[in-house]
């Protein structure tokens, strides 16, 4: 297998951009090959001061490129379908950003093209499994140290949204984590959900209700709620915390230092995404090329990405409708049992 990944990064906007960094810098075995954007003026100022690398307007140029051998995909949704499927034409490793593709139908016809070449080439970028307090809460769900998972609370906090931010997108682009984070802890596939929307924030734009409450279930009958409130002004905060027969398990509060001085107690809150989780997407990319480079995937499948599209627009769907809704999954194909 070869030694080093040589990568086209499709889109250089805020998430592109972020991994440019990161490969160039922080990981092994990985270089920026090429960099693709509609805005050639954009990808270019992304290769800036990275030898070798070249900047194009073309994800099919890029893949097709002899100098590219793996693919990272972080452009906006609707955009990945196409572009998975050609990788996956040329056989290699492909990081792609959530969601695998914004609908149940367009993922599904994914998880099969790749069934159909017989081995697993895609990841899914949920980088919460790599972040260090989500893989201990894990860890002791799956040892049993604290007897049975019971119930799951989770609180999503963004301090703004930006334009454009629809209440379909707290379901598509916020929510969907926490679909992907009660799979990961419960190990169990969400069977229904409900949205409530309550007293909504005078600080939402206009036409989005924030914050809404979803009700879940797993297999096992294992209850989740999230608090998604995506205008919290104070700052960014995505918490959990797990109810066991044996005890109680929060993680996410705030970390960093917390100081008690001169009559005053406190600490920071975390701004953005970026700050809470970018050591956890440091090491979530370093486990993808590690595995990519023995011909393996390093993290969430393509199963992970179709079944929480299901999740989606069956989130979406209970939004509208206020009822609960079931989430409906195709058989899942051995490739991925
Ligand atoms: C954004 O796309 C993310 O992925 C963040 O992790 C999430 O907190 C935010 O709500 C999304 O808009």
């Amino acid at each position: 297998m070869t030694e080093t990944l040589r990568v086209a990064v499709i889109g250089a906007g805020r998430m592109g951009a972020d991994h440019i960094q990161r490969l160039n810098k922080r990981i092994h075995g990985a270089e920026v090959a090429a960099v693709v954007d509609v805005d050639l003026a954009r990808a270019q100022a992304a290769i800036e001061g990275i030898p070798g690398a070249v900047a194009l307007a073309d994800a099919e140029e890029a893949i097709n490129n002899g100098d590219v051998n793996a693919v990272l995909i972080a452009t906006p949704g609707f955009l990945h379908e196409d572009i998975l499927f050609k990788a996956l034409a040329k056989d290699i490793p492909i990081l792609c950003e959530k969601p695998l593709t914004p609908g149940a139908d367009s993922s599904w016809k994914v998880v099969q093209a790749e069934v159909a070449l017989g081995h697993k080439r895609i990841q899914v970028g949920f980088m919460r499994r790599f972040d260090a307090e989500y893989a201990a809460l894990g860890g002791i769900i799956r040892n049993g140290e604290l007897g049975e998972l019971l119930m799951l609370h989770h609180q999503h906090r963004n301090p703004s949204t930006p334009a454009g931010f629809t209440n379909e997108m707290l379901i598509n682009d916020s929510v969907v984590h926490e679909f992907d984070a009660i799979r990961y802890f419960t190990g169990e596939e969400i069977t229904s959900i409900q949205v409530r929307l309550g007293k909504a924030t005078r600080n939402a734009p206009a036409g989005q209700h924030d914050p809404q409450h979803v009700l879940l279930e797993t297999e096992s009958g294992v209850l989740a709620d999230v608090e998604i409130f995506v205008n919290a002004k104070f700052g960014y905060e995505v918490a959990t915390q797990a109810s066991f027969e044996e005890g109680i398990v929060s993680i996410g509060g705030d970390n960093g230092p917390y100081t008690r001085s001169a009559g005053h107690w406190g600490g920071n809150v975390t701004p953005g995404f970026e700050e809470r989780f970018g050591a956890a997407y440091d090491v979530e990319i370093q486990s993808w090329v590690d595995a990519a480079l023995k011909g393996e995937i390093g993290g969430p499948t393509a199963w992970d990405g179709y079944a929480t599209a299901a999740c989606c627009e069956a989130g979406v769907e209970a939004q509208k409708n206020g009822e609960k809704v079931a989430v409906k999954l195709a058989p899942k194909p051995d490739l991925y049992k």
